[in-house]
């Protein structure tokens, strides 16, 4: 009893694949095939990634590898230090060119000028149309997935992005002649992380980018501590509702809030985003919160979105070829991440998990057959909106009894539509009727890809868990429903101020900004619960 006490102990803060093995082993699994060439090192979190003793060499390391990198950008272009530059890594993820699918510069032009958005054609200044030098950027170049839409089964944003960062990062330690870099991560989920960090804002870096919002970059503001809350995300035991959850949530919201604004360059704007430098740190850390979801739901089911294959080019320019499912476990691939057991601001309850179903397309209708209440479809035409769930008050009772497993309760907000871009984010709130004041914020809507390749409208089902606010609000106590209520924001707080949930005016540069035009529409909201 004692030895596995401290056999749990030592498992528990073991950091390294191999100390994590020796863990399994004594729990009586196979002996681990032990990787021959990498040796498993840390992704940290940027904090720790640049101090202790080891800080300022790791800094130094990554920072001559993304300035070697950079030097290559002029390098002939079909050559291999060609596919090792920057340029060429940011071009995998998209570019503007007469070969696009997201067409040229001038195009992007043109359109963000068709959509009220002329005045940020700054940001594209020094950008220029690339064209795919021979067959191997022909088959890499803007490939980066995105997801249809939840519960399509096919989407691979996860499997993809993390691809791309293991290939990158081999790119990184050749360019620093270090084979202990690995990529650290921004974790703005840490409510103490939400100012860009220092080394990205320091204009005489490396990893200094102009294209981002000024109060960004001069962290007079910062990301909103409510937007980058996962607690909730986390609770959602379905893989590629999970994902689409996180890619069309937090990742794009950084994105968009990083900006300048969507769909502006760099981070705002598919095409360009890669060529900043905070991308990958972005990245690292969505990578590390799909870490996350794995270690809550582990599992070795099989499903068809792992046999998909990708292609990029390895550190020495040569094309490789794999399938997702040679990249599920990070430990293969050389690194594991500081922290995946504590990914969530409080302890999660993890719910009832089927491995095989959580794998699987699920509609919200299979997961959640339950219709609790549905509104009326709303029509968004100010930076202030709200429409009412009628909730009979029996389902409202069931719905909110504290117990031992509570059903899960979603929000459904059903065909998200725009016109073209709303120029601002939305904050998404939920309330009992007739009392607006007493607010919960459920998540923020942003359109990061939404108008990717400029095609036509953009529709999207979005899905929020909203247990933990219905607790909060004791639903059970109402008779009348809830009140989902809608506010412009450009993702961003006074730095310090923490979450603003208090009800108050838009900022006015915020409310100038929402474009009514876009005509974004709702066409139903529905709250469902899991059974
Ligand atoms: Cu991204």
């Amino acid at each position: 009893m004692k030895i596995k006490t401290l056999r749990n102990i030592v498992c528990a803060v073991s950091a390294t694949y191999l100390l994590s093995m020796a863990c399994v082993r004594m729990e009586g699994a196979p002996p681990p095939i032990v990787h021959p060439v990498k040796r498993v090192q840390l992704r940290l979190k940027w904090q720790d990634f640049i101090s202790g003793p080891g800080g300022p060499a790791r800094l130094a390391s990554l920072k001559k590898a993304v300035l070697k990198m950079k030097s290559l950008d002029t390098a002939s272009p079909t050559s291999v230090d060609f596919r090792r530059s920057w340029k060429y890594w940011a071009n995998i993820h998209g570019y503007y060119g007469p070969q696009s699918m997201d067409g040229t510069v001038a195009e992007q032009l043109s359109y963000l000028q068709s959509v009220g958005l002329g005045s940020d054609a700054s940001f594209y200044n020094g950008i220029t149309d690339q064209t795919p030098p021979d067959q191997i950027a022909q088959a890499v170049w803007a490939t980066c997935q995105h997801s249809a839409n939840a519960g399509s089964g096919q989407a691979n944003f996860f499997g993809w992005h993390r691809m791309y960062l293991y290939y990158f990062e081999r790119v990184l330690r050749w360019a620093a002649q270090d084979n202990t870099l690995r990529l650290p991560y921004w974790d703005y989920t840490n409510t103490s992380q939400e100012k860009m960090p220092a080394e990205f804002r320091d204009t005489a870096s490396t990893m200094f980018d102009d294209k981002r919002n000024s109060g960004i970059n001069a962290a007079t503001s910062a990301l909103n501590s409510n937007s980058t809350n996962i607690n909730s995300a986390l609770t959602n035991s379905n893989y590629l509702s999970f994902e689409y959850g996180i890619e069309t949530g937090l990742h794009g919201y950084v994105h968009c809030t990083v900006g300048p604004t969507c769909p502006v360059a760099h981070m705002g704007d598919v095409p360009v985003a890669a060529n900043d430098p905070v991308f990958y740190e972005h990245h690292a850390n969505i990578d590390r919160i799909w870490a996350c979801w794995q270690h809550l739901y582990p599992t070795t089911a099989r499903a068809p979105w792992q046999t998909q294959t990708f292609s990029f080019p390895d550190e020495n320019g040569n094309l490789q070829t794999r399938p997702v499912s040679d990249f599920l476990n990070t430990a293969t691939l050389g690194y594991v991440y500081d922290n995946v057991s504590a990914c969530s601001r409080r302890v999660i309850k993890r719910p009832v998990f089927h491995a095989e179903f959580a794998l699987q397309t699920r509609t919200a209708e299979q997961r959640l057959p339950t219709v609790v209440g549905t509104s009326k479809p709303l029509s968004i035409s100010s930076p202030q909106a709200s429409v009412d769930i009628p909730v009979p008050a029996t389902k409202a009772h069931a719905l909110a009894v504290p117990g031992a497993a509570p059903p899960n309760s979603v929000l459904v907000l059903r065909d998200v539509q725009a016109d073209s871009p709303p120029g601002t984010m939305l904050d998404v709130y939920v309330a009992k009727q007739g009392e607006p004041n007493n607010r919960q914020f459920v998540g923020t809507i942003n359109w990061f890809a939404a108008f990717h390749h400029h095609h036509g409208p953009s529709v999207r089902t979005l899905e929020f868990d909203i247990s933990e606010q219905l607790r909060v609000l004791h639903l059970a106590s109402t008779t009348a429903g809830l009140t989902v209520s809608f506010e412009a924001t450009d993702g961003r707080v006074a730095a310090n101020a923490g979450a603003a949930t208090s009800h108050t005016a838009v900022r006015p540069e915020v409310a100038q900004a929402f474009r009514k035009e876009a005509n974004v529409k709702v066409g139903a909201i529905e709250l469902r619960q899991s059974r």
